[in-house]
């Protein structure tokens, strides 16, 4: 039955939501959701997921090899798909709805140094509010890792299920060098019943190094009956040196067990495995304010959304919604005294460019559409608080 999932007294207002949803295109996040969908969390948190694995991020460093260390990226790239896109079904029964960051918010933290693995660090960005864009920076300084990047959803509806393609990329630095991350495209299933979950679908890709990684997505029943399913290729970029001459493959479930079936790890006759992820705990981050003092600003996402964050934790909807009414009216208010005074929100961490050179360049190679993709270049001004702690 319809919203099996879905607390009695919300089920007309689901249905509401769902037809609305089906019936629109563009920006999802804008649409009100009955109370039961809410998450307590906004967007601009969800960066921290590309490093909540930190020792595999730094262990791109240490890789011998360029061929090691194509193998090494793709490994903590599979690893934070589990954290990414099924988290919130562990913490909290189902994908939710997450907050929708304003213009400007901010979103700073650390991983600290264990094991020799160094500190990672994290600054996120809200740098577009309509469409949502969010742009991110990690950096582990002493390994000489850093990943940039920016985020975009474009939403559709399909048969019962919600389409996201994301936009944006990730260019991931090791050392001097670099490779180009694209992101897969999304499923929402389980909407009529009101717990809705993703499958990951499509193929995004890693290049760079003189490798490129081709990683395919299938749901239920197509490698096999499970969920989750991945397969990536690994190949040696042509003329770029590469001392592996043929492909490596790896497959398995992105939210639990891989191993390699072709290629020289796979030659034994029991394969060897490639990663489970179920093998370590995930670290979250510690979250650190980006005022001189270590606390947090108005913008900073934990302050801003405090009280609707209580509110939806507590079940309270009405102080949440009149907090969130009270943010979102303060937003407009801002947008009509910018417009009235001819200035523009200046964006504190990023500087928006037209086009990617890198995006273009290692792009090219994998034959990536679209060719061209815009991006947010990091102004390399980390916060005090953040760098000293
Ligand atoms: C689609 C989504 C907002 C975007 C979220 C993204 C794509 C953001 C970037 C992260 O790296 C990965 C990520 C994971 C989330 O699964 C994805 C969200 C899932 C739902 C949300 C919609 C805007 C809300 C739809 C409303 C439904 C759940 C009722």
């Amino acid at each position: 039955t319809a919203g099996e999932a879905v607390p009695v007294a919300q089920r007309g207002s689901w249905t509401s939501f769902l037809k609305s949803i089906a019936s629109f295109s563009g920006d999802l996040s804008s649409l009100t959701a009955p109370p039961f969908i809410l998450s307590p969390t906004s967007l601009t948190e969800f960066p921290a997921y590309w490093c909540e694995r930190p020792e595999l991020f730094a262990a791109i460093a240490d890789a011998k090899d360029n061929e090691a260390r194509a193998l090494a990226v793709l490994r903590w790239f599979i690893s934070t798909l589990k954290d990414q896109y099924t988290s919130r079904n562990d913490s909290m029964g189902s994908e939710k709805k997450p907050l929708n960051p304003v213009l400007g918010e901010l979103f700073y933290g650390y991983w600290p140094d264990i094991n020799n693995r160094g500190r990672t660090t994290l600054l996120v960005e809200q740098v577009s509010h309509h469409p949502p864009i969010t742009a991110y920076v990690i950096e582990n300084k002493s390994k000489g890792l850093k990943l940039v990047g920016h985020n975009a959803q474009k939403t559709s509806f399909s048969s019962g299920s919600i389409i996201v393609r994301q936009i944006g990329h990730a260019i991931l630095t090791v050392s001097g060098t670099e490779y180009l991350i694209t992101l897969p495209r999304l499923r929402i299933d389980g909407l009529w019943y009101g717990s809705p979950y993703i499958e990951l679908t499509d193929t995004s890709y890693i290049v760079g190094g003189g490798f490129l990684s081709t990683i395919e997505y299938k749901g239920k029943g197509y490698f096999s009956g499970k969920s989750h399913q991945f397969k990536a290729t690994v190949v040696p970029l042509p003329g770029m040196g590469g001392s592996a001459t043929k492909e490596q493959v790896v497959e398995g479930l992105w939210h639990d067990k891989s191993k390699y079936t072709k290629g020289p790890h796979a030659s034994s006759s029991a394969t060897e495995s490639f990663h489970d992820v179920a093998s370590r705990q995930k670290e979250v981050v510690t979250v650190v304010g980006g005022e001189p003092d270590g606390s947090q600003g108005d913008f900073e996402t934990r302050k801003l959304w405090n009280l609707v964050a209580k509110g939806i934790r507590e079940g309270d909807y009405e102080v949440a919604s009149k907090e969130k009414s009270r943010i979102e009216n303060d937003q407009r208010q801002m947008r009509k005294d910018e417009a009235a005074e001819e200035r523009k929100w200046e964006l504190k961490h990023f500087k928006r460019q037209e086009s990617d050179p890198l995006y273009e360049k290692l792009g090219k190679m994998a034959k990536i559409s679209p060719p061209e993709e815009d991006y947010y270049e990091f102004l390399a001004n980390w916060p005090q608080s953040l760098v000293s702690n």
